[in-house]
């Protein structure tokens, strides 16, 4: 299956391209951002961004993983619901067409027949991105695309993108907010289990050329599945003349008592905050932190699923909060990672696919150990 990785790879570049069309055009982005309403809402925020962007990367990954794996096609979810209501009240499914006029014809219609935006952006959604240098070469995956499953986000950390601050990223250095915290997500999973097996992360604004003015994006991969534990980064060293303590990630919306708790075990100033369920993730898979924890299940699926691949391809992986709270065996205990086949059958709407018992992401097990210990009681 090292082909489904390359080909995620070129869909998350894809969809990275049109992440960067949208924002590209000001009066053709003022015009992709819609309201979310009922159920697919998330409950987390009072006012929740859907944009056409989100939807059209979606749907673009679904048609171009369904075409060539077609025993995939029923099984790659993702965030978005492909039903748009345009300016006049009527609904229409966004789907990609086999032809790039064929699909602008369909864009115009949600977009209130504007044919230049949809033109713009079914010329992204089917040209064919430059070549990316993965290094895959030689790799092996011993899994078959009937027992595969996949989850997407297509633009993680909205908020962050369409306010659209321009950071300039420093080497080493965890960046709380800003484009580059918009992320695209694609997560693979065994439908038997629902262990993570694959994942693949495109940051579409890691950095501005200053001549230019044009963004560059970066990918990460990884594989993790039986002996097989591969990531685009190797793990990161510890600094060895410290005796540094934790450094941990939280949301700023983070309870008090966590963000206390968490205080009294960090080293000073490695209690940071920062954007992005998924920038969070990609931070510790970075070795930007060492632990993302988050109290609450405001996370979904679609968000942790392929960051959770790449930790555990470094030898970490994400857990559940509340489960390992609970558990005596604490982090040894392989229950208590996050699985990624099943959905919460009494809740309704996007919550079926919510992380309920809250997550934390590490590297290190004892550092996982360490965490759980401190806030054992306290939640
Ligand atoms: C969001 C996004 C938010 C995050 C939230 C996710 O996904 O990652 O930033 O909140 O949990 O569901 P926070 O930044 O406080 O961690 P989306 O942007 O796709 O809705
Ligand atoms: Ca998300
Ligand atoms: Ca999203």
């Amino acid at each position: 299956m090292a082909d489904l990785l390359r080909l995620l790879l070129k869909v998350a570049e894809k969809a990275a391209n049109v992440a960067r069309v949208c924002r590209q055009e000001a009066p053709l982005f003022q015009l992709l951002v819609q309201e979310k309403t009922g159920d697919d809402k998330n409950k987390k925020f009072v006012q929740d961004f859907k944009t056409l962007a989100d939807v059209v990367i979606q749907e673009m990954i679904r048609h171009d993983v369904g075409a060539q794996f077609p025993e995939m096609a029923g099984f790659i979810h993702g965030e978005e619901s492909n039903k748009f209501e345009n300016g006049l009240g009527e609904s229409v499914t966004v789907t990609v067409c086999s032809t790039e006029e064929e699909t602008a014809a369909l864009l115009a219609t949600v977009l209130d027949g504007n044919h230049t935006a949809a033109s713009l952006l079914a010329r992204a959604i089917h040209q064919n991105p430059a070549t990316i240098d993965s290094s895959t070469d030689g790799l092996t995956v011993p899994l078959s695309p009937a027992e595969l499953g996949i989850w997407i986000d297509p633009i993680d950390a909205t908020s962050q993108y369409i306010e659209g601050k321009e950071e300039v990223l420093q080497e080493g250095h965890l960046s709380p907010s800003g484009l580059h915290c918009a992320l695209v997500l694609i997560g693979v999973y065994l439908r038997s289990t629902g262990e993570p097996v694959m994942g693949v992360i495109n940051q579409p604004f890691n950095y501005k050329d200053p001549s230019s003015g044009v963004w560059r994006g970066k990918h990460f991969w990884g594989v993790s599945c039986g002996d097989i534990n591969v990531c685009s980064l190797s793990c990161p060293k510890g600094d060895p003349d410290s005796e540094r303590g934790l450094a941990v990630v939280l949301s700023s919306s983070e309870k008090q008592v966590v963000k206390e708790t968490l205080g009294s075990v960090c080293s000073p100033k490695k209690l940071m905050y920062a954007s992005g369920a998924g920038y969070k993730i990609l931070c510790v898979i970075q070795g930007l932190t060492d632990v993302y924890v988050l109290s609450e299940g405001s996370t979904f699926k679609w968000d942790s699923c392929a960051p959770h691949a790449l930790l555990r391809a470094l030898g970490g992986g994400v857990v559940d909060l509340t489960k390992s709270l609970q558990s005596s065996s604490g982090s040894q205990d392989h229950h208590v990672e996050l699985t990624y086949h099943q959905p919460s059958a009494e809740c309704k709407g996007a919550d079926r696919w919510a992380n309920h018992g809250g997550l934390v992401a590490y590297r290190d097990c004892s550092q996982l150990r360490s965490i759980i210990g401190a806030l054992r009681g306290k939640l």
